[in-house]
């Protein structure tokens, strides 16, 4: 909505205590969700696709060879999430370097999709780019201090990152204080970067 500059109003859901009137407008009580005029919409794409097909500036290609692609690498998103997740909130050292192959995979999956930038599809921003950011802006949250080195491996991936984390568009999709809630979520759940956090904190 950012990227289209649309009016909008935007209310952050705390998922550990989800009010009663979230839960009763989300099918699957799980965020996001759009209310437009009184029609309720849920699901990341089907959100990002309603508002592609109404509010200009199009974020989707014209062509439609490109965009069916653009589709298939968002489709691929949630695998991608899972596989740097599976580093980032890794419970163990062992665990995090173990889940390591498996991301890697997944990143040269990624670069290889990548052109010469700046986004996604070139010089204008995209859905596919607006569906990767949270999930780059995550494990680049983790990686100070996990310092896995594998955004470095991936020159394509690391540039695109750089680029979508200082966009105003990404930035601007957070709370002020998300640095804060994303590291007391690690220590509720005793993610292994909570101890890199802590240890860090501690020597300073
Ligand atoms: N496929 C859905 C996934 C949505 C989703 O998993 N949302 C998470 C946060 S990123 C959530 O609301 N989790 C809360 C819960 O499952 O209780 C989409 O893309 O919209």
């Amino acid at each position: 909505m950012r990227a289209k500059n649309v009016a909008f109003d935007i209310t952050y859901i705390d998922l550990q205590d989800k009010p009663d009137w979230f839960l009763g407008i989300s099918p699957h009580g799980k965020v996001p969700v759009l209310k437009v005029d009184d029609e309720i919409l849920f699901e990341s794409n089907a959100i990002a696709e309603y508002l592609d097909e109404t509010v200009a500036p199009p974020l989707h290609p014209e062509d439609p060879i490109a965009r069916a692609r653009n589709r298939a690498w968002t489709d691929y998103a949630p695998s991608f999430a899972d596989a740097l997740s599976s580093v980032t909130y890794a419970k163990t050292r062992a665990d995090m370097e173990a889940a390591q192959p498996a991301a890697r995979k997944a990143l040269v999956r990624l670069d290889a999709a990548l052109g010469d930038g700046p986004y996604f599809n070139g010089p204008s921003i995209s859905l596919v780019d607006a569906a990767y950011a949270p999930f780059l802006q995550r494990f680049a949250f983790c990686d100070r201090w996990l310092r896995t080195g594998l955004l470095v491996e991936f020159a394509k991936v690391k540039a695109w990152t750089d680029m979508l984390l200082a966009d105003p568009r990404v930035t601007g999709a957070v709370v002020a204080d998300i640095a804060d809630r994303f590291i007391a979520n690690y220590r509720r759940r005793g993610f292994y970067v909570a101890s890199l956090i802590d240890e860090t904190a501690a020597s300073e």
